[in-house]
């Protein structure tokens, strides 16, 4: 096992704690033993552990992570969709399928503070997890743009919750400098755990999707979710992969801007959407997040925020699906642009971390009386 740099191809050990290659500063992904892939595993138990022979570490922390439902979706006036729904994790996100590897290697390595700048739903999923495993975490926030179920998560769990006033980049800016354990999708052995999600789909489908759709902030997610469907390939259990397309919210969207511009990067210095999870101008992982697309022949695209809490509503009132608005993002672009065959979506992070944002939108309700006339003239 090697960590490999994706810019210029050197490697170096897993053991040491690297986030950029140190001769080129490009990402670093995680490479296992040829060996591996070659041969089918009786794969053991439910969830992110299920799929240990293809994870860095043993399971040495960890909650229930994985084995999230994949809900067929057939009345939200577009074709069906499954929506593989990630608010099922212990912590509410996607972010505990990376979580459960990233502190297991955490401990491995013998770190004692780790840390993230978040825009909330990796603060909780990092709190929770450093509790679990007795570490101390610290979480940098921008302050006044985080939703506040994330928000008390982190403290419930004890984390040291810092506001940053600033935005998400400037967050992430300060976190690199300190000397704790990162625990942001930087950290290659956090997307390993993400990638489960690719082996899930692909055995409850008993193929892979021929698109999959999901919200892009850091962009580390496509990248690690990409990652495993090209894994389940190579260890022979699908023929095909699918097109991966990733969602930006209009007012945040520096991938989509890369991937139509000329520039190599184009950075979005202040980020606005109402899905506050993805409020991000300079994700990190953009080199991996274009190469997913690329090689996929996928797309990045973008909503609104309008089209975004129209299809949060939807997807819960026709569905019964309660997502956070930058989960909802994907079903928003479906909306608009049909898809052909099997389209799978990932649904994030659930809805109760931002209750808020249902509240601003006035919804409809009456108070009566304690009497039986006073309910019957309501209903
Ligand atoms: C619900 O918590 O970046 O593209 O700091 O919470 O892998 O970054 C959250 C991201 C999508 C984007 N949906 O994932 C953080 C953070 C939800 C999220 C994303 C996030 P990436």
């Amino acid at each position: 096992m090697k960590l490999s740099c994706t810019g210029c191809g050197r490697t170096y050990p897993a053991r040491i704690i690297l986030y950029r290659c140190p001769e080129c500063d490009a990402l670093l992904e995680l490479i296992h033993p040829e060996k591996t892939f070659s041969r089918k595993h009786a794969w053991k138990g439910t969830g992110v552990w299920r799929y240990a022979p293809l994870l860095p570490t043993k399971p040495l922390v960890t909650l229930g992570e994985g084995n999230t439902g994949l809900h067929l979706c057939e009345n939200l006036g577009i074709p069906p969709v499954h929506v593989k729904h990630e608010g099922e994790n212990p912590t509410g996100s996607f972010k505990d399928r990376g979580m459960t590897v990233g502190i297991a290697w955490a401990k491995k390595l013998g770190a004692t503070t780790v840390a993230c700048a978040s825009t909330g739903n990796t603060a909780a999923s990092l709190a929770a997890y450093a509790a679990r495993a007795r570490m101390r975490a610290i979480v940098l926030i921008p302050s006044g743009n985080v939703a506040m179920g994330k928000i008390a998560q982190a403290l419930v769990h004890g984390a040291k919750v810092i506001q940053v006033d600033g935005n998400f980049d400037d967050a992430m800016r300060l976190v690199q400098q300190t000397d704790a354990y990162l625990l942001n999708s930087i950290n290659p052995f956090r997307l390993e755990g993400q990638k489960t999600l690719a082996f899930e789909v692909c055995e409850a489908l008993g193929r892979a999707p021929d698109t999959l759709v999901l919200p892009m902030g850091n962009a580390g997610n496509i990248s690690a979710i990409w990652k495993g469907f090209k894994e389940w390939k190579a260890a022979g259990l699908i023929s095909k992969l699918p097109k991966m397309i990733g969602v930006q919210a209009a007012g945040a969207n520096p991938i989509v801007r890369t991937l139509r511009g000329r520039k190599k990067s184009c950075r979005v210095s202040r980020p606005e959407t109402v899905a506050t999870a993805i409020r991000i101008g300079a994700p990190i992982n953009w080199t991996k997040a274009i190469a997913a697309i690329r090689e996929s022949g996928g797309d990045a695209v973008t909503v609104t925020d309008r089209e975004i809490l129209s299809a949060q509503k939807l997807l819960a009132e026709k569905e019964g699906l309660f997502v956070e608005p930058a989960s909802a993002a994907p079903i928003a672009h479906l909306r608009k642009k049909k898809r052909r065959g099997l389209v799978v979506c990932v649904a994030t992070g659930h809805g109760l971390k931002d209750p808020e944002v249902i509240l601003r939108g006035k919804p409809k309700f009456v108070t009566i009386r304690p009497d039986l006339k006073s309910l019957q003239r309501v209903l």
